[in-house]
């Protein structure tokens, strides 16, 4: 029996996540904690609302007070943090809540992880910590000990973040681990990301933004691979350390682009080079060896399968996707409180 506490359930990962966890381990209590920002969808929880192992909880990470009584009320086992600001463009729009809540946010809820004792900290972080690899290397892969070196303002919040807890590990001993993965896609990912920004557009025949050349190459790994190495790591991982996860799965945008294009049998002609991110990581490319060898991690998806799977997941639902463009998504939690 554990307490378990998921920041940021109502997003992509944690929601996916909490479907995953919620269901596997029914003498586990799950408490979501989740300040439905933009990005927070309490329509990503309608699978599992009503079990009798789960309670949503709208807060902010930020808010001590909140957080400090939720700890106390609730003497969790495990603190799970996936709560952040997640878009690297917004990062460029408005740094300042990124380091507010990935940054300040992790700080306070590890304050509150020592006071209360918490068994385990886990901090979801990313491969953008290590910054970019030049594209004319496929032999070059980011490791564990692959110095940070962020290139936007999200991901050296991350960077800040994992710092920290790092550093709550050596000063105070906070039992901690960390997982660092790569580009995810699946069901109930906001539609700013790549993926399902071609997916929706391409859906209705609208002009796919990309940026620059397309040639900047990503690795992506369905999200419940994801989620079953952070089970792994939270159940037999060691703790102190890092752990990378990734698809081996690296395609360049245009090669993501056109793979959706082609499987809803839409032109490419639908394609739209718009004007460069600034400061645009070139590739992520992961090794996540360790892990593998470790936890005997293994990815249940190729990227052929996952793609269609996620393609035909936002065909089926895309009135998931219409209640985020008129806003209605953000009235269902106090509709149905
Ligand atoms: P997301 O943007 O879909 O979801 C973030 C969630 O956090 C939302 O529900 C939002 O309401 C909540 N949130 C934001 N600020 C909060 C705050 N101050 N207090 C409480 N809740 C808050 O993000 P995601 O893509 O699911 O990413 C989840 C985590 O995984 C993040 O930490 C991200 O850095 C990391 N990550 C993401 C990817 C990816 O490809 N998406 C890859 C590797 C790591
Ligand atoms: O419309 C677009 N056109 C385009 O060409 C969008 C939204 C993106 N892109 C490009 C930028 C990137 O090279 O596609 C690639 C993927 O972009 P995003 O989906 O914004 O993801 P990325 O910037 O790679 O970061 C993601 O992976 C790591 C997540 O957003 C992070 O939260 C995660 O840590």
């Amino acid at each position: 029996m554990k307490k378990v506490l998921v920041t940021g359930g109502a997003g992509f990962i944690a929601s996916n996540f909490l479907h995953y966890m919620v269901d596997k381990y029914p003498n586990y209590n799950f408490v979501c904690l989740d300040a439905l920002t933009y990005a927070g969808n309490y329509n990503n929880l309608e699978p599992i609302i009503d079990k009798d192992n789960f309670k949503f909880v709208k807060g902010d990470i930020t808010d001590i007070r909140l957080v400090d009584k939720l700890f106390k009320e609730e003497n969790f086992n495990w603190v799970i943090n996936f709560a952040a600001e997640s878009h690297v463009d917004n990062s460029i729009s408005n740094p300042s809540i990124f380091l507010t809540t990935n940054i300040i946010g992790t700080q306070i809820l590890m304050d509150k992880s020592r006071k209360y004792e918490v068994e385990r900290y886990h901090q979801v972080s990313t491969d953008e910590v290590y910054g970019d690899l030049p594209l004319d290397r496929p032999d070059l892969l980011f490791t564990e000990t692959t110095p940070l070196h962020a290139s936007s303002p999200y991901s050296s919040s991350k960077a800040g973040a994992d710092l920290l807890v790092e550093s709550y590990y050596r000063t105070f001993g906070l039992p901690i681990t960390i997982s660092r993965c790569s580009n995810n896609y699946g069901p109930y990912q906001f539609p700013e990301k790549l993926i399902p920004v071609v997916i929706s557009k391409a859906l209705k025949d609208e002009l796919i933004p990309v940026y620059g050349t397309g040639k900047n190459i990503r690795d992506w790994i369905h999200v419940y691979d994801h989620n079953i190495g952070i089970d792994m790591i939270l159940h037999h991982g060691k703790v102190g350390e890092i752990y990378n996860l990734g698809g081996r799965s690296e395609r360049t945008n245009l090669e993501v682009v056109k793979t959706i294009l082609k499987y809803l049998n839409k032109s490419e002609a639908l394609i739209n080079y718009v004007t460069d991110r600034p400061g645009h990581d070139l590739r992520y490319g992961i090794d996540c060896t360790k892990i593998e060898n470790e936890l005997s991690w293994l990815r249940t998806y190729n990227f052929d399968k996952g793609i269609k799977e996620t393609i035909d997941w936002y065909t089926n639902n895309q009135n998931w996707i219409e209640d985020i463009e008129t806003g209605n998504y953000q009235k269902t939690y106090y509709q149905r409180k």
